[in-house]
């Protein structure tokens, strides 16, 4: 067995040849004659995933005999992206493909742009977990995550009659998925509904050890599909675990006949309908029925997974929180902190108090952000339908907490209401993140400055009832290998070359080596080189697949300026396309002399908005208007100077083409708001210099890169916004007169029909600006002229450009996640044994 399974491991090039040319004729049932590029692409990547499945079960089988303490992620959104480069490059096999398919005539990078996105998430916090894997896989952590598998990822964005976002569904499994493994035999049942009744002790209610038997109504199967995800230069391969929901039983042959025949595939149906869609809201929740479903569905298949092998090891249940950590992605896996508790208490007969110990030694939680209006809340109503036994435990946790509360501060009872699980009411509902608070032995924030309103606002009362060291700061990074090497290979060339070797792909502290060579005359030119091949072919890309109603190719001499990321009223797209529209009003009237003046700009929108957030949705409505309008200017040196690009269905593929290419991006937040960003982290990593407000991770990148002078800062400071709100609501402070002309000429009709925006401008004029765009808006076209200073000068920006870049070592997600490691985790590294 084993020297034949050597022998399939190995990648020379007639072996690779060998496995191509197999799954053409095996897997795919084809032949050279008819084989098109997807078909190529489909055989290479199973060729790909051979080899991974390999490494993987020699990882698993080595972390089941070392047996180490893991730690399980769990986060109801991984958003992967494209598989098949990062997997050969992370496991060095890029170049032995790209020869063995050479020479049967392929070109093996062709192949990649056949790949369709894994988007099971939608945004930042999806991201930030597929970050993590990689970097987990790399550093030979003990590691599992888990999620659900969608049927239908984050919809496909497209824009109708050149300006409203339609969503059609993205239904990415169409041609089977070469990266997962359906594991048909791991599956467990997951019940809802029904009712609780007291167990034989009768020891129901009573404090102290409240147990009872919950017997469901409704049975559905959660399947497991496993996605394996390879470190770089390293052997280990980690695992996904995606859950896929199914009826319980198949169907029962002898109902067809008597009319049962419907009903049981309307079951089938119903049973599959747990997971078939993501939910597309980022940051603003979806109190829907079948979100909790997915839910409780997640945690409950997750746990018993994980218990499961736990119970392999024959140890006390006091050896749990030595063998498992369990690390919440926000609060939507919340329920599973309840689950742990039931399963404890009512299936293991463990005694409330030492279960509960048990519980907050296990968890930890993640927080994203402090909107009020994001954090998640359940109805108590709903809550008690689909989960009546959950619903007693999550009082009783309460009841327990709220005591321990009044001990500490007895007879405050405004604070037993503030710091209550249950939200009273109209509607009683159950505060999410104050249950993952209790439950949990840690929680972190995502920046410093998030980190920070984490524990002195948020959860105030509950730092000062835990003391301080409950919370932590994590700062979020991003995989270099995705992010830098693969997104950007020119500019990976260069580095390496530059600083001698790779190393900086595993150390990304190494690149604070670039900081001599800032203003190194040769290598400034092959920097802006780069930067100009990436620009070049950005602009192809949207010649190509963009509508530009005929107006001819962006001029990538232009200064290429960025925001992509998801639409929200608190992101301030809204100011950037107000800026936008000051720009072009102000190069309108200014003389041929002064136009000489003006650096040519691009300005590039993307990014997709809840389907239901109304104002989101009119954003890109007036972003779409004002583009339309600017580029058909009939004054062709104005167009030279000025032009708008709205690129449709923002995804991790295209963030790969777009940042790179990108001179200045925008992370321009109302301070305070935004948590931390990662994209910011991503733009800098590959040269491109940030605009922005202080306000989550901008903060420590200005630091890390040596200070705000590379960077362009502007608006109102986080400790400043809440006077300011107050002053905006209350005393309607004077507007500025250039952002009151920017609202006359949209409201004039300049833009088309302006009836949709009225009421969005007239809110932010009067007292409706809760994001302070009025406050930021006069400072902000004054940092966008201190921009355009810095670029006329070529010089002085590529060594900004290369310094940026240089100091980007701490926001490698390798440290983030050893961070969590040592912080939060207590796991070790366990890698594989050297290979003989
Ligand atoms: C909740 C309940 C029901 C339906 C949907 C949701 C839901 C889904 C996704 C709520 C929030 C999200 C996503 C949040 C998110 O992406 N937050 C971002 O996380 C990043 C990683 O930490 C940060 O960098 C960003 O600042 C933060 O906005």
């Amino acid at each position: 067995w084993n020297k034949i399974r050597k022998d399939c491991e190995s990648v020379d090039t007639s072996s690779i040849q060998r496995s191509f040319v197999n799954h053409v004729y095996s897997t795919l049932a084809r032949t050279p004659y008819n084989l098109d590029e997807f078909g190529a692409y489909q055989a290479a990547a199973h060729s790909v995933r051979d080899q991974l499945i390999h490494k993987w079960i020699s990882t698993q089988q080595h972390f089941t005999r070392s047996n180490p303490k893991r730690v399980y992620y769990l986060s109801l959104e991984f958003l992967m992206g494209r598989t098949m480069q990062n997997c050969v490059i992370n496991m060095d096999m890029e170049e032995a493909y790209s020869k063995a398919l050479r020479e049967m005539g392929l070109a093996f990078e062709t192949l990649y742009d056949q790949e369709t996105d894994a988007a099971l998430g939608n945004g930042g916090l999806g991201r930030l977990a597929a970050c993590y894997m990689d970097s987990l896989a790399t550093l030979d952590y003990p590691a599992l995550g888990y999620g659900l598998r969608y049927t239908y990822g984050i919809f496909e964005q497209r824009i109708r009659n050149g300006e409203d976002q339609v969503e059609y569904p993205d239904y990415w499994l169409r041609f089977t998925n070469p990266w997962e493994v359906a594991r048909v035999d791991v599956a467990y049942p997951v019940g809802f509904y029904g009712s609780v009744h007291n167990d034989s002790a009768g020891r129901a209610g009573q404090p102290g050890q409240p147990a009872a038997r919950w017997e469901p109504a409704e049975f559905v199967q959660a399947v497991a599909y496993d996605v394996p995800i390879p470190g770089y230069d390293t052997d280990t391969v980690l695992n996904i675990r995606l859950w896929s929901s199914k009826p319980q039983r198949q169907f029962d042959l002898s109902s067809f006949n008597d009319g049962e025949y419907e009903k049981s595939v309307a079951e089938k149906q119903r049973a599959e309908n747990i997971t078939s869609v993501l939910y597309p809201n980022d940051n603003t929740p979806a109190g829907k029925e079948l979100r909790l479903k997915q839910q409780y569905f997640f945690v409950c298949a997750t746990l018993q997974d994980i218990l499961r092998r736990f119970s392999k090891l024959n140890l006390p249940w006091s050896e749990l929180p030595n063998k498992v950590g369990i690390q919440l992605n926000d609060t939507h896996p919340s329920l599973g902190i309840v689950e742990l508790q039931r399963v404890l208490v009512d299936e293991h007969g463990l005694e409330w108090d030492i279960a509960w110990a048990l519980v907050q030694r296990v968890y930890a939680y993640t927080n994203h952000t402090v909107l009020p209006e994001a954090l998640e809340c359940w109805p108590v109503s709903l809550m008690e339908r689909l989960l009546p036994r959950h619903m007693r435990i999550i009082f009783d946790i309460n009841l327990y907490f709220l005591r321990s509360v009044e001990q500490r501060f007895p007879g405050d009872y405004e604070r037993l209401r503030r710091m209550s699980i249950i939200e009273e009411g109209h509607q009683q509902m159950v505060r999410m993140a104050y249950l993952a608070v209790v439950g949990s032995h840690t929680v972190n924030g995502v920046a410093r400055i998030h980190s920070d309103l984490v524990r002195s606002k948020l959860f105030r009362d509950f730092a000062e009832f835990y003391g301080d060291d409950k919370f932590v700061n994590i700062t979020n990074g991003i995989t270099p290998r995705r992010w830098l090497h693969v997104a950007n290979p020119q500019l990976s060339a260069l580095i390496t070359k530059r600083l001698g070797s790779n190393r900086w792909l595993k150390d990304l502290t190494e690149l604070s080596r670039l900081k001599a060579f800032a203003d190194d005359e040769d290598f400034q030119q092959e920097w802006r080189q780069v930067k100009r091949t990436r620009k070049e072919s950005l602009a192809e890309y949207i010649q190509k697949h963009v509508d530009t109603a005929g107006e001819g190719p962006v001029n990538s001499e232009a200064l290429f300026d960025v925001q992509v990321k998801r639409i929200h009223e608190y992101k301030r797209q809204l100011m950037n396309i107000l800026g936008v529209v000051h720009r072009y009003l102000r190069i309108k009237e200014a003389s041929a002399e002064e136009r000489r003046d003006i650096v040519p700009r691009v300005f590039i929108f993307g990014g997709k908005a809840a389907p239901g957030y109304h104002t989101a949705k009119l954003i890109i409505k007036l972003i779409n208007r004002v583009k339309n309008v600017i580029n058909a200017d009939p004054d062709a040196e104005l167009r030279k100077l000025i032009r708008v690009v709205y690129i449709p269905n923002y995804s991790v593929t295209l963030a790969e083409r777009i940042i790179p290419a990108s001179d200045i991006s925008e992370h321009i937040s109302t301070a305070g708001t935004e948590a931390s960003g990662t994209s910011n982290m991503k733009f800098v990593l590959n040269g491109g210099l940030l605009i922005g407000t202080r306000d989550g991770a901008n903060v420590e990148i200005a630091e890390h890169i040596g200070g705000w002078d590379l960077a362009f800062e502007f608006g109102a400071k986080a400790e400043e916004v809440d006077d300011l709100r107050n002053k905006v609501r209350y005393l309607r402070p004077e507007i500025h007169p250039a952002f009151r002309r920017v609202v006359e000429a949209i409201k004039s009709g300049q833009f088309g029909d302006s009836s949709p925006f009225v009421n969005m401008l007239d809110r932010l004029v009067s007292d409706g600006d809760y994001y302070l765009i009025t406050v930021d808006f006069p400072s902000y076209p004054e940092a966008q002229e201190r921009v355009d200073a810095a670029y006329k000068d070529q010089k002085k920006w590529t060594r900004m450009s290369i310094e940026n870049c240089a100091g980007m070592g701490f926001f490698s997600a390798d440290r983030s996640v050893q961070d969590y490691a040592k912080k939060i985790w207590g796991i070790n590294p366990c890698p594989p044994p050297p290979s003989k």
